[in-house]
């Protein structure tokens, strides 16, 4: 599975354009790419650089119960989502400790500041965890993924899309329409970020399921590794719940970047020889909507160290 996405760094650093961003760190950049996981071979986990299953997994059980606090993910010691929810309260008038305007590239280029950013995030994610008003307040980052898998809301009627969508591949599994969309125009300014993963779409042939993922914008070294992975693990999940096996995950990319800041992570990386892949155990008989990260195991896992590198914020 490695060379799949070897491929499409690769490319962007081969031919992609320098473009500004969102986040001024400034990417090479490659508009419309597609890759293809063949599910049957093993569970696309890569192997060029060591990726956390749990990480991973825990967010996508997040989306699944339609949870968007990132409380849950805290009690996992998932910290993948925070500076999302802290940009949210430093931002607001309840927060009154030391300014931390652009944490995202302070902490970066100023190490006392850093210091200072590392205490006060340590402080509010203790108060997410333990203080119920302010958890609801402030550990909350609106209207994500969990609210629009599951809670999906438009005129005179909320939609449980994840639901429709198992119940349809069950009893209609030809169908064309088997959709999730998580981008809802009308709320997108009540999200702290608006959705990457834009919208999904299931197949049924020959008793396999496979998925299909359009995202719009692709952090290519940090994100897409676990966007992989975690559309794949939907896929086993959502297969099992409609007892079918599991096919292939093609993922569509739009905006395909790499950040200036993780040029030479992405070239180690590339400097690696894959192993083979790992496989997913699932060992319960949950329901999907049930499942917990304790029924879910990685096995044969053999992976070349992690290579760290900072989050565009
Ligand atoms: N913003 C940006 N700039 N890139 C993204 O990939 C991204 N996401 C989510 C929301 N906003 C985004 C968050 N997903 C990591 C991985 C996925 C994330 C956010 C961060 C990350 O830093 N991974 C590290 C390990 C982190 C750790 O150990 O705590 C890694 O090395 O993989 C797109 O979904």
């Amino acid at each position: 599975f490695d060379h799949v996405y070897h491929e499409l760094c690769k490319e962007i650093l081969a031919a992609g354009q320098e473009k500004d961003d969102r986040t001024n760190t400034g990417t090479l950049s490659k508009f419309g790419h597609q890759m293809r996981f063949n599910l049957a071979e093993g569970f696309p986990l890569l192997t060029t650089k060591k990726v956390s299953f749990k990480l991973l997994a825990t967010e996508l059980i997040w989306f699944i119960k339609g949870d968007t606090n990132i409380r849950y993910l805290l009690q996992y010691n998932n910290n993948i989502w925070n500076e999302w929810a802290f940009k949210k309260w430093i931002e607001s008038d309840d927060y009154t400790g030391p300014d931390m305007t652009d944490f995202g590239h302070r902490s970066l280029s100023d190490a006392a500041f850093n210091e200072q950013y590392k205490e006060q995030l340590a402080i509010f994610k203790e108060r997410v965890l333990t203080d119920d008003a302010f958890m609801s307040k402030y550990g909350d980052l609106g209207n994500v993924y969990g609210k629009q898998w599951r809670h999906f809301e438009t005129k005179n009627r909320v939609t449980d899309q994840l639901k429709d969508v198992v119940e349809n591949i069950k009893t209609n599994p030809s169908s064309r329409r088997h959709i999730v969309s998580a981008w809802n125009p009308g709320e997108i300014d009540t999200m702290a970020l608006p959705p990457c993963h834009t919208l999904f779409q299931f197949y049924v042939q020959d008793g396999r399921l496979s998925c299909q993922l359009y995202q719009r914008s692709a952090d290519v070294f940090l994100g897409v590794p676990f966007n992989i992975a975690s559309y794949s693990l939907l896929t086993y999940l959502v297969a099992k719940e409609c007892e079918l096996e599991v096919g292939e995950f093609v993922h569509t990319l739009g905006d395909a970047h790499i950040y200036s800041n993780h040029l030479e992570a992405v070239k180690e990386q590339l400097s690696r020889n894959s192993y083979e892949p790992p496989r997913l155990e699932i060992l319960s008989d949950k329901s999907l909507f049930d499942i917990e990260y304790e029924d879910l195991a990685i096995k044969n896992y053999e992976a070349h160290p992690a290579i760290k590198a900072p989050i565009a914020v």
